[in-house]
């Protein structure tokens, strides 16, 4: 199923395929990839599962830290970790990706292969993503509304997952004062900003406590899939892999 927003949203459409679709990860598929992209239940619990599992192996490499706002050193609410050969990230110094921890100095670890194959099925990219940025969202925790610009190609798509709580997702248009909506995004559920969407501006609103039973701790992890350097650059910095999708 392909549905659009309604002309007063015209800067983002939403594409909504249907996984019982016959275009469904098929190249045509891949072309509809622009706009707004939602896969409701991407994930099985079982994914999730999975998926956990490595996200907490790299936050044991890695560890959750509090990234600062620009200038003011502001905490954020957020907490944040990456892997990947690089890393995005927020302090006094600004919005940047860098190939360390700022807390530990270490490399990032890698980006494991079960985000690689997400990638690879979603982002209809011929370029793996260098950086996946890992949120980890409390009960009270929110994010403002923003575009992710700190990118040098805006070509390649971003692909997120969310696991845990659910979040109340807002999405608007190119420019901040464009109207916006929101969807809850649940455990599992997949998102991806392309083409005429990769700009938009969106948010975390709030976390919806209770909502899920992944995280024994409660919250929402959400991990965002990123290209940062141009293709060329890319190519040069021997980033991981694609391989086929399968999480059996
Ligand atoms: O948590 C989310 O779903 C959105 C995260 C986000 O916007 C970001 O990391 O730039």
């Amino acid at each position: 199923m392909i549905s659009a927003w309604s002309s007063s949203d015209a800067t983002c459409s939403t594409v909504l395929p249907d996984r019982t679709s016959p275009l469904a990860g098929t190249s045509a598929d891949r072309a509809e990839r622009n706009g707004l992209i939602l896969r409701p239940g991407y994930l099985d619990r079982a994914a999730q599962e999975v998926l956990l599992g490595v996200i907490r192996e790299i936050i044991r490499e890695a560890p959750l830290y509090t990234p600062r706002m620009p200038k003011t050193g502001k905490p954020m609410s957020v907490r944040m970790t990456n892997c990947g050969p690089l890393g995005w990230m927020t302090d006094e110094a600004g919005y940047r990706y860098q190939p360390t921890h700022p807390e530990t100095g270490r490399p990032w670890p890698p980006i494991p292969d079960i985000l690689m194959r997400a990638w690879a099925d979603l982002a209809g990219h011929p370029h793996p993503p260098e950086a996946c940025l890992i949120n980890y969202y409390g009960a009270e925790a929110r994010m403002g509304l923003h575009q992710d610009r700190d990118e040098q190609d805006f070509g390649a798509p971003v692909v997120s997952l969310s696991l845990g709580d659910t979040g109340l997702f807002r999405v608007g248009g190119t420019r901040r004062g464009d109207p916006t909506r929101s969807f809850r995004l649940a455990s599992g559920d997949a998102v991806m900003l392309a083409g005429s969407a990769r700009l938009a501006f969106h948010g975390i609103d709030r976390i919806i406590a209770g909502t899920s039973t992944l995280l024994p701790e409660g919250g929402r992890i959400n991990l965002t899939l990123r290209c940062v350097t141009r293709v060329a650059d890319a190519a040069r910095s021997g980033a991981g892999k694609v391989i086929p999708l399968s999480f059996g």
